[in-house]
């Protein structure tokens, strides 16, 4: 048996067509079912739903022989004994530093003043800003990054931004990019030894989907 781990929304809606590219169907939906496993129409294939963040621990420690997860994910909590064989160019964003519009971020950085900063990627922030000389405070949040900003409660947010929509909606500017992101196939590495071939058969398939899509 090969077990996937997904998370349900944009990782799982934008893998679906890399799998019917290796001949798997995920037999439920899970918008309509409560469901943690999916069952496909392959016997030895089946579909594990965990959170976005629990992806790569799942794989790390075998409870999935492979997952899909974003660069974002492993960049912020690491990616040890992970086999990461492909960019599945799925779930495209980027990491931005994002300011009110009516903040001086350029003159912030320019003073050397102390800038406080939330975030849910404390590490990838850390890191950025420290390449910077820029001085932070980092505030860890686990999510609506873009009220920190609103609410006094942080001068930036280092977040992910793809159409830029939520940023606006909310009065802010993006300052700064960090990185562009995608989302990643990892696999455990024992399994890789011990189920070889159906898991070089998934991987072969899903890199010929992925370069059909972006030639
Ligand atoms: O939502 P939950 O807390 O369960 O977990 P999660 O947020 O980690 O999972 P999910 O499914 O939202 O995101 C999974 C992965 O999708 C992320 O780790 C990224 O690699 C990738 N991805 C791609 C994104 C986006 N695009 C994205 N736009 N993840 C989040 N967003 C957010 C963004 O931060 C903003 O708040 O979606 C909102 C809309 O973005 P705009 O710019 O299009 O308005
Ligand atoms: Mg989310």
């Amino acid at each position: 048996m090969i077990t996937l781990a997904l998370s349900k929304g944009r990782i799982f809606d934008e893998t679906l067509p890399l799998l019917a590219a290796a001949g798997i169907e995920v037999l439920e939906d899970p918008e309509k079912s409560r469901k943690l496993i999916l069952a496909t129409n392959q016997a030895g294939v089946r579909v594990v739903l965990v959170r976005a963040s629990d992806v790569p621990t799942y794989v790390q420690y075998g409870g999935a022989d492979m997952g899909v997860t974003g660069k974002d994910t492993l960049m912020e909590s690491g990616s040890q004994g992970l086999y990461q064989p492909l960019d599945l160019q799925i779930a495209k964003c980027r990491v931005s530093v994002a300011v009110r519009a009516d903040f001086d971020y350029a003159s912030a950085v320019k003073q050397g003043s102390r800038l406080k900063v939330a975030t849910k990627y404390v590490a990838i922030a850390r890191e950025f800003f420290a390449a910077k000389g820029v001085h932070v405070d980092l505030i860890k949040l686990y999510g609506s990054m873009e009220l920190a900003p609103l609410t006094g409660l942080a001068d930036a947010i280092v977040d992910l931004v793809s159409t830029g929509n939520t940023l606006k909606a909310n009065h802010l500017v993006e300052v700064e990019h960090i990185i562009d992101i995608s989302s990643r196939l990892v696999v455990n590495q024992a399994a890789l030894k011990l189920k070889q071939e159906p898991i070089r058969a998934i991987i072969d398939a899903f890199a010929a989907a992925v370069q059909k899509r972006n030639p």
